[in-house]
């Protein structure tokens, strides 16, 4: 294998590579090592701290299933906050949206300002006169705002690195107190094949926090295991009542359809179920 491949392990003795044709950018910000390459199969890919955050060829599947179910079941999103999300992908797809503003956060200007130069397919979004851009560490903005938001969706990285603590139990108390009556809270919640144990501690926690919450899922064919797990949190708005809004038009993944399937919960979560798992070293938990 030519030595340059951009390679990602998801345990010690596997996970993803891709062959770039060149590379576009290679930074250590503030916070973490951040690339971008360009590559024929994928488009370009953006990698922090040695993890694939995003390609051009398979972004949507992964924007599109963090913010659609959460903004399609909201009877009237006003005001949305991402955490997290510096690509502008989660950003372009809440404003497909008829939103009055959605509020931005996240810790590392740098990747803001790559990704503006480097992926204008997914940070366009940034010009758009409602978003609002604010270069902080979410879970400081969310101790230290008053604001309130309709939907908050928490676009983070793996539960490791500056992303560790917004998957933590305290974050989420947080953020329900930042939520509108009848708010909803999506947050990508990681890999079920890999990230099994941490999805269900999580479970557990986020199950005494809001009265309606539910994990759902869809495929991302570049992250751990292909298969991405994202979690739904409200005391009020219940997923899998009949959506009272269409999907907005021109997406190329979600669909009412989906919307349906994707909370169908697989056996592996359900207490006692047997899953497979061959001993290697440790899981990246
Ligand atoms: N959000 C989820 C990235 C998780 C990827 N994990 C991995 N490759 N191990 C990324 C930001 C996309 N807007």
């Amino acid at each position: 294998m030519p030595r340059n491949d951009i390679r990602e392990y998801h345990t010690p003795t596997s996970g993803i590579f891709f062959v770039p044709r060149r590379r576009l950018l290679a930074a250590k910000t503030r916070f973490q090592a951040m690339e971008i390459y360009e590559t024929d199969s994928f488009g370009r890919v953006l990698v922090l701290d040695g993890l694939v955050q995003t390609t051009e060829r398979d972004e949507f599947f992964y924007h599109e299933m963090l913010v659609h179910p959460a903004l399609t079941a909201h009877p009237k999103p006003d005001d949305v906050l991402i955490i997290g999300g510096g690509d502008g992908g989660a950003l372009r797809e809440v404003l497909r949206h008829r939103v009055r503003r959605a509020t931005l956060v996240e810790i590392d200007e740098a990747v803001i300002a790559a990704c503006r130069r480097f992926l204008p397919r997914l940070a366009a979004s940034f010009d758009d006169p409602r978003a609002s851009l604010r270069i902080a560490d979410g879970h400081d903005f969310i101790r230290e705002s008053a604001d309130l938001f309709d939907v908050i969706l928490v676009d983070s990285s793996d539960p490791v690195g500056p992303s560790a603590i917004l998957h933590q139990r305290k974050f989420f108390a947080a953020l329900k107190t930042r939520l509108k009556p009848g708010g909803v809270i999506a947050a990508q919640a990681g890999s079920p094949v890999f990230h099994l144990d941490h999805l269900k501690r999580k479970a557990v926690f986020l199950k005494r926090l809001f009265r309606i919450s539910a994990y759902y899922f869809g495929t991302v064919p570049t992250y751990p295991g292909g298969l991405w797990c994202y979690a739904f949190l409200s005391d009020r708005i219940d997923p899998l009542k009949p959506l009272r809004k269409n999907p907005p038009r021109g997406l190329s993944y979600y669909n009412r359809d989906i919307h349906r399937a994707a909370f169908a919960s697989p056996q592996l979560l359900r207490a006692g179920a047997k899953v497979p798992r061959p001993g290697w070293p440790a899981e990246k938990e």
